[in-house]
């Protein structure tokens, strides 16, 4: 029970995993491990794929024959373990060249060695068959007011995704991009901060067919935002692309907790969406071991998110099955919110007189929504009580 499986879709960066607890104010907790070693340790745990930065592969700097190598080792150990790589990724934001921006930075030659280090590992991306290409632009932003031309630099980041659709198309790969929003951190305001600011920017673009959104738990809830509720807009606008999975104690730092950790109930509502919205693509954790585990700590770490992701699908569908809580649904009227609010049209609407002359509006004020009773049924299920 709650032991994963392929199936189950779990994938996991190898950043994060490998994530080596390095922070603004401390050094390295742990020794680096070799990306061969992770993919064996996650299939053992029973994950279903790993994705990556280029440079967390291919160290920065490699030469194009040490390159070769590293990716002929790694297709070997994925193929020895049955992982896949569905997703990945470039790293535009550890090299100092990145300080102002990798796709907006004010320097012109940065933003094309940018696009460059881009290209290249969509390419080794489709080679190892992935079908999806994130863009976390953590970079793109300022932390001060003339540093940066906003709109010029919107103008700039649609020029990227604009080439790199391009690329993608004249290639003929089967590639779509997810783009990751964050507030904030590293920089002081990154530029599309939220899950709406990404949507809206994506209707802009020459193809937008080709572009949606990758979505992590801690950067929507760093900006007190309701994250279900936010993937729910994605899903609504079919842009549900891909996923990012964490935990998140409020408004804070970008903590990275496993899944489950921090907010709970969110994370409960969460997996009730996915579960029951046919979001199909992989559940993807980006989450950090903390610095004082070692490597048992950190293991223990990945199996819990995995196992916090099957409880609260096994809590969340025995919510969906109970009888009560179906009652308590339609006593909420959840129904009634199902169903269109004027199919008779603008001249139906005007000539319902019960709508409007003769709705009784104190008595509908009166009317109790019932919320407090489902509520309390959800937390039952997700507490294990009933
Ligand atoms: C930073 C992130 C990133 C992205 C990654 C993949 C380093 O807060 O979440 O992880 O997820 O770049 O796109
Ligand atoms: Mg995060
Ligand atoms: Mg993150
Ligand atoms: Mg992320």
């Amino acid at each position: 029970r709650f032991t994963p499986t392929p199936d189950d879709k779990f994938t996991f960066g190898l950043w994060t995993v490998g994530w080596q607890g390095r922070d603004p104010f401390g050094d390295a907790t742990r020794t680096a491990i070799d990306p061969v070693d992770s993919v064996q340790r996650l299939a053992e745990l029973g994950a279903y794929g790993v994705t990556f930065h280029d440079d967390d592969l291919i160290p920065f700097g490699s030469t194009d024959t040490e390159r070769e190598g590293i990716v002929k080792r790694f297709r070997q150990a994925l193929d020895a373990a049955g992982l896949v790589v569905p997703m990945a990724t470039t790293n535009l934001f550890t090299h100092p060249v990145f300080k102002d921006g990798a796709f907006t930075a004010n320097d012109r030659d940065v933003r094309r060695y940018a696009l460059r280090k881009t290209l290249r590992n969509i390419d080794l991306a489709v080679e190892l068959g992935a079908t999806t290409y994130v863009a976390w632009g953590g970079r793109e932003g300022s932390e001060s007011g003339a540093a940066k031309d906003i709109r010029v630099a919107l103008d700039r980041m649609k020029e990227a995704f604009d080439l790199l659709g391009d690329y993608v198309t004249e290639q003929g790969y089967d590639l779509k991009f997810a783009i990751e929003p964050k507030p904030n951190e590293p920089r002081g305001d990154i530029l599309l901060p939220t899950i709406g600011h990404a949507l809206a920017f994506i209707e802009r673009l020459e193809r937008p067919e080709l572009v949606g959104v990758n979505p992590e738990t801690g950067h929507e809830q760093m900006a007190g935002l309701n994250f279900p509720h936010g993937i729910a807009q994605a899903l609504w606008a079919g842009k549900l692309f891909h996923i990012d999975l964490n935990g998140q104690s409020g408004i804070k730092y970008d903590q990275d907790l496993r899944f489950g950790a921090g907010d709970l109930r969110q994370a409960f509502w969460l997996v009730d969406l996915l579960e029951t919205a046919g979001y199909r693509g992989p559940r993807h954790f980006d989450f950090k071991p903390p610095r004082t585990e070692d490597y048992d700590g950190v293991w223990a770490s990945a199996e819990g998110c995995m196992r916090n992701y099957l409880i609260l699908k096994e809590r969340a569908a025995a919510f969906r099955a109970d009888p009560a809580v179906q009652e308590a649904l339609r006593a909420s009227r959840l129904d009634e919110l199902a169903r269109p609010t004027a199919e008779d049209g603008v001249a139906g609407l005007l000539a319902d007189r019960s709508a409007f002359e003769e709705f009784d509006v104190n008595a509908a004020a009166e009317r109790g929504m019932a919320f407090e009773a489902l509520d309390q049924l959800a937390m039952d299920h997700l507490l294990g009580v009933r």
